[in-house]
Formats: structure tokens, C-alpha cells, sequence
């Protein structure tokens, strides 16, 4: 079955080779994000299949008039993948920048939440569709310096099923993929703003790479109608949740 799939931050990382995955494989991929010129090239490198729409999933105005806007032929969406996030720094919380942790709530809460309300109506109306959203191992385990973020993370995991609720006896499906340490990507580039620092994280670590993710979607929603997964959780091999702490005293 072919869908059309509108894709939050496929400008890199996980949203580009969910892209790139599906259009390979026969679907039609509505691609946004803020970086217009990767949004060109992407449209270039994947032709007619692939809508380059730019979007600030922080704008709620330009988020809520987005299904509207787009070409009549494009307007039935029948998967989200709302992948586009971030993390801000991996410092105590002491010394969190207020800025920084408003702004991941911005970007993966609020804008999960605005494109998730833009589009489901339709696909309720239509009793076609799924949403699939970008969770985080960090939502689930808590890490020194995750604060913010792991926080921002369980929201999505919560809100998915909590949409599950409210979608049972429709025939709209809801997943939330919650990968582990995945290279490749610009995450840790945007999260350090150091790009040592960030290539440091996955030496020798062999990491899951954006495919294993576009692989990830791809199997969710070529799934059989009947099948909801409703969470899917995946770690590198050479991952593993980490012990729970205990700082001893000396002697
Ligand atoms: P990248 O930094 O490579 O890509 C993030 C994407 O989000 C970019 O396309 C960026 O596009 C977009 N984005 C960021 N802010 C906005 C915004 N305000 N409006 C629209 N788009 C925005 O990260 P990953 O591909 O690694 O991560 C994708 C998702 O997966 C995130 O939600 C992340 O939290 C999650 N994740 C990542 C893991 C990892 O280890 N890499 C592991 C688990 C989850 P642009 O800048 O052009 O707007
Ligand atoms: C990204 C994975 O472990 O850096 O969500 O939080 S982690």
C-alpha cells in the first residue's frame, strides 16, 4: 500500500532517511523543516514523490495552517512521523539555561503537539492513518544531565498512549519508536555545539545508525491494518540501560 507521509525535521538525521526510505519504497513524502536549501536538495535527490514544504514546528500559527496549504492532491496525509526535536547541553540541572530547556519544550512537546492536532482530524474523518513519534530511551531511563530532555521525551511517550485511548475503534494507528544511542545524525551536534565533543559520543561505540529508524517506520506502518505497535524500543548492541547509581562514601 502507498500512503502519503508528512515528515517533521527531515532536513537530517533519522527525518532524511525516513525519506529517503519511503519514497524508495513507493510512498509520497511531504518533507519540512527550517533549513530550506537540504529541503531543495532533498526534493532533487527524491523528484515528484517528495514535497519539500518548509516549517518551524515552534510556529503554531504557520503549523496549524500547514494541512490547508498544502496542494489538494497532497492534503490527505495518512502517516505523521513527528521526528523533529532536539537536546539542549547534558549538564546538572543547577545549571540549566531556562532558554534551552524552553526551547526543547517548544520544539518536542509543543511541536509534537501542533502537527499531531493539525493532522489528526483529517485522518479520523477519513478512518485512515498513523502517527508516529520520536521518543527516546531517555524518556523511559533517567541519565545525569538528561533533566530536561528525558522529561520532554516522556511527555511524547505518555501523549502516544494516551492517544491510543482515544483513537481505539478508529482505525488510526499511533506508535512511538524510542531508540537508544544512534550516530550519524546531527543530534549531538546540536546538543554540544561542539562537533569533538559530539563525534566523541559514538567513538567505538558502534552505534544505530538514521537507517535502523527509516527501517524502523518503514515496518511499523507497512504493517497489517490490525497491527498497532503501540512503543518500540531499540539500543545499539553495545548498549545497555545503565546501573542504578549509588555514591558511597570514602573509606
Ligand atoms: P538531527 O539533529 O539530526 O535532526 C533533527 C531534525 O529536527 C532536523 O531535521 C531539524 O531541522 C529538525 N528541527 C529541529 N528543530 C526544529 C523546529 N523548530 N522546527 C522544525 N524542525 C526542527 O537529530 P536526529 O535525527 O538524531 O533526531 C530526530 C529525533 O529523534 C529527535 O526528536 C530526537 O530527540 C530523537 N532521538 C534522537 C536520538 C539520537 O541519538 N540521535 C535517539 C533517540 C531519539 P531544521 O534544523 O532544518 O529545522
Ligand atoms: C537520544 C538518546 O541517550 O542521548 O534521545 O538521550 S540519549
Amino acid at each position: 500500500m502507498s500512503f502519503t507521509v508528512l515528515i517533521t525535521g527531515a532536513t537530517a538525521g533519522f527525518g532524511r532517511a525516513t525519506a529517503e526510505r519511503l519514497v524508495r519504497d513507493g510512498h509520497r513524502v511531504i518533507a519540512t523543516g527550517r533549513r530550506r536549501d537540504r529541503l531543495d536538495a532533498l526534493a532533487a535527490e527524491l523528484g515528484p514523490d517528495l514535497l519539500a514544504v518548509p516549517l518551524d514546528v515552534t510556529d503554531p500559527a504557520a503549523v496549524a495552517a500547514l494541512p490547508d496549504s498544502l496542494p489538494e492532491d497532497w492534503r490527505a496525509v495518512d502517516v505523521l512521523v513527528a521526528n523533529a526535536g532536539l537536546a539542549l547541553g547534558l549538564g546538572p540541572a543547577w545549571d540549566g539555561r531556562m532558554a534551552d530547556w524552553d526551547r526543547m519544550v517548544a520544539t518536542n512537546v509543543g511541536g509534537v503537539l501542533g502537527i499531531t492536532r493539525a493532522l489528526l482530524p483529517g485522518m479520523v474523518a477519513r478512518n485512515r492513518g498513523h502517527v508516529v513519534t520520536l521518543g527516546s530511551i531517555a524518556g523511559t531511563y533517567a541519565y545525569p544531565g538528561g533533566n530536561v530532555y528525558g522529561a520532554t521525551k516522556a511527555f511524547v511517550a505518555q501523549f502516544a498512549l494516551n492517544l491510543k485511548a482515544d483513537l481505539v475503534g478508529t482505525a488510526v494507528r499511533i506508535t512511538n519508536i524510542e531508540p537508544g544511542l544512534v550516530g550519524g545524525s546531527e543530534f549531538s551536534n546540536v546538543r554540544f555545539g561542539d562537533d569533538e565533543k559530539a563525534q566523541a559520543v559514538y567513538r567505538n561505540a558502534d552505534p544505530l545508525l538514521p537507517e535502523d529508524i527509516a527501517e524502523t517506520v518503514a515496518w511499523v506502518i507497512g504493517l497489517p491494518p490490525r497491527v498497532n505497535v503501540n512503543r518500540v524500543e531499540l539500543m545499539p548492541t553495545t548498549q545497555a540501560p545503565a546501573p542504578l547509581a549509588i555514591k558511597r562514601r570514602e573509606g
